[in-house]
């Protein structure tokens, strides 16, 4: 198995159970919470986690901020917030990445081993699942390339045809590095 095989994993299920080190959530730019795997979250956490929220003064798109993960299996929380899909001509795709670099590169300031993210902006933000699982699974194997840490990064897919996108973008990926 290539190097990169062995440093991102992919998972179905549900976020809001993995004892990870962060979990990643896809916010708006409020961070006080929302529907899809923003409203599991804050639920899973308990209301402490929008009393921190309010005190973080929002979050711009692609930009990325930690909380604590309260009730959560995992020790943080980083909320980032995703483009929302406008036809690709919007700079979504710079965002997108950027949402994902940011977040490692906070995962890797605060010393996280292993962060799991969704499959950001492919919900209510409709963005295209496969174009984004080939962004997220880019801009991980860049930023595990770089860096020691994370030493994981989990993709966890709430279906099982989402975790296919992701297998063929990391196999793909394999290929052209190797
Ligand atoms: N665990 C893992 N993945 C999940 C879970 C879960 N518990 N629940 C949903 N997903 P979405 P977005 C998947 O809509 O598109 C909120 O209202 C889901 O199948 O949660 O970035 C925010 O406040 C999809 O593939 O996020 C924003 O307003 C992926 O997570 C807006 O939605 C992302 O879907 C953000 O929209």
């Amino acid at each position: 198995m290539s190097t990169l095989g062995q440093r991102i994993s992919i998972h179905t299920g549900d976020i809001t159970r993995l004892a990870v080190d962060a979990i990643v959530n896809a916010a708006n730019s409020s961070l006080l919470g929302g529907r899809g795997v923003d409203g599991a979250i804050h639920r899973a956490a308990g209301p402490e986690l929008e009393f921190e929220c309010r005190m973080l003064n929002g979050c711009k798109v692609g930009d990325a901020k930690l909380t604590k993960g309260y009730r959560l299996p995992a020790r943080y929380i980083i909320h980032t917030v995703g483009p929302v899909w406008q036809g690709g001509g919007k700079g979504e795709a710079g965002l997108l990445t950027s949402c994902y670099r940011r977040s490692l590169e906070i995962a890797h300031i605060h010393d996280c081993r292993t962060v799991a993210f969704p499959a950001i902006s492919t919900g209510i933000y409709r963005y295209p699942k496969n174009e984004a699982a080939v962004i997220a699974v880019g801009t991980a194997s860049d930023f595990l390339q770089q860096k020691a840490l994370p030493e994981t990064v989990v993709f966890c897919c709430f279906d099982d045809e989402t975790a296919e996108l992701y297998r063929c973008a990391v196999a793909d990926l394999d290929k052209r590095l190797t």
